[in-house]
């Protein structure tokens, strides 16, 4: 680039240059960014090249050419952001879910983090313990002694109501971490029922074996999908029954791990079979099973029901009754899925410090003795502080920013 640098935020279009060679690379689009108004608070300059990759390696090769240059580590935007303390550590992770989005709730709750949802909910809560242990500090004369009783009931009545709020954050079936990673969908049932024909349908490609060979499918198999906005793994399974042979042994010991881990479960059984069910099939229904009967191209519609629930008919020869299915999956999913707009916890390091915050509040409400109290709430405190990287720092940067791309 030969030209001086173009006004701060403003774009501008011109030839790129190769320093060492001196020969044009692109037409390209700049925006000069100067400190402090950065997304990290520094110096920054955005080239906008021709998407192609030839013009991105050539641009690279030749940034790259240039003293004191390299490239950044995964996540070193947004790791420089916090360091600056432009942002916290929860919106720093709302910028990753953000560029690692594929459903329309991912994006939403995505965007809200990035916003600040989180970090302004567990701020409030954290300004609310500093302000109790104020309180508390005005009386710290009487160290060795009980907290007056007046001030210990103001004090352990704030606490119940934030305890209540933190009670409710944390029963919230994994909501948010769900969304964020994807709800799991399994599909079960006995051998050659068709569930490998369904995920094939599922996914709009050939991606599992279909035949008339009982046992065909052995290992998991898994797709992603969006249901309506909401992003779930659709798992093909090992058809279970008593096997013998040693490889199928082990798929159907995959089968039984994968139905306990996932969040909803598809039995698909075989119409010809109607209504014979083996037992260890039927062990595996629960509420929210939803039970398919397969192959209504060779059996009547059955009316009858399953463990009081009736099945839906479909064919995956003719696709009569997928549209159902698909809409009464998408249903079960919105029903429990869908995004409120409450802000979720997203990770399981937000979860495990909010318990860690829950069972000190909880202990500092047996406490009447002045320091131990506030010890309690001091703990409190800064498990929220951890969250949004107010304090120890060093120990979950590494963990926030490993899973960033390259430079976000
Ligand atoms: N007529 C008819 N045949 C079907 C239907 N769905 C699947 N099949 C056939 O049933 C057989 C078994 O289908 P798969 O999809 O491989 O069954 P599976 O449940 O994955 O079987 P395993 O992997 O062995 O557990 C294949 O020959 C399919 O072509 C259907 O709706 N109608
Ligand atoms: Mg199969």
């Amino acid at each position: 680039m030969k030209k001086k640098l173009p006004s701060p935020r403003t774009a501008v279009i011109h030839e790129l240059y190769d320093p060492e060679r001196g020969k044009i690379i692109d037409v390209s689009l700049f925006l000069w960014f100067s400190s402090p108004n950065s997304f990290t608070g520094e110096d920054v300059l955005e080239i906008h090249t021709h998407g192609g990759r030839a013009v991105r390696e050539a641009t690279l090769r030749a940034i790259l050419s240039l003293k004191g240059i390299r490239l950044a580590e995964p996540g070193e935007f947004s790791a420089r952001a916090f360091m600056a303390g432009r942002i916290d550590l929860t919106e720093a992770e709302g910028v990753a879910d953000l560029v690692a989005a594929e459903t329309e709730s991912q994006r939403i709750q995505a965007l809200r983090q990035m916003g600040g949802s989180l970090k302004e909910l567990y701020e409030r809560w954290r300004q609310k313990l500093v302000s109790l242990l104020a309180k508390i500090e005005a009386e710290i004369d009487f160290s060795d002694e009980d907290l007056p009783t007046d001030l210990n009931s103001v004090i352990c009545s704030e606490t119940e109501d934030l305890l209540s709020e933190i009670k409710n954050h944390l029963n919230d079936n994994k909501k948010g971490q769900k969304l964020r990673e994807g709800i799991r969908v399994v599909l079960l049932g006995p051998p050659n029922s068709g569930k490998s024909s369904l995920m094939n349908i599922l996914a709009g490609r050939d991606v599992a074996i279909v035949s008339n060979i009982s046992g065909t499918t052995r290992d998991i198999i898994e797709i992603s999908l969006d249901l309506d906005g909401i992003p779930a793994n659709i798992c093909d399974t090992a058809g279970i029954h008593n096997a013998t042979e040693e490889i199928e042994k082990e798929g159907i010991r995959r089968s039984h791990k994968e139905a306990k881990i996932s969040d909803i479960k598809i039995m698909i059984l075989d119409g010809e079979k109607w209504p014979e069910i083996p037992s260890e099939i039927i062990e595996l229904f629960d509420d929210d099973t939803i039970i398919i009967l397969n192959k209504s191209d060779l059996v009547k519609n059955v009316k009858e029901k399953i463990v009081k629930k009736t099945p839906l008919s479909i064919s995956c020869l003719t696709l009569s009754g997928i549209p159902e299915f698909m809409n009464q999956l998408t249903e079960m999913v919105k029903n429990r899925y869908e995004l409120g707009d409450n802000p979720l916890i997203t990770r399981e390091r937000h979860r495990l410090a909010v318990s860690e915050c829950y069972e000190a509040l909880k202990r500092s409400l047996l406490i009447t003795e002045i320091e131990l109290k506030a010890e309690d709430l001091r703990q409190a405190s800064n498990s929220l502080a951890r969250i949004t990287g107010r304090i120890d720092i060093e120990d979950v940067l590494d963990i926030v920013f490993k899973d960033f791309c390259i430079g976000k």
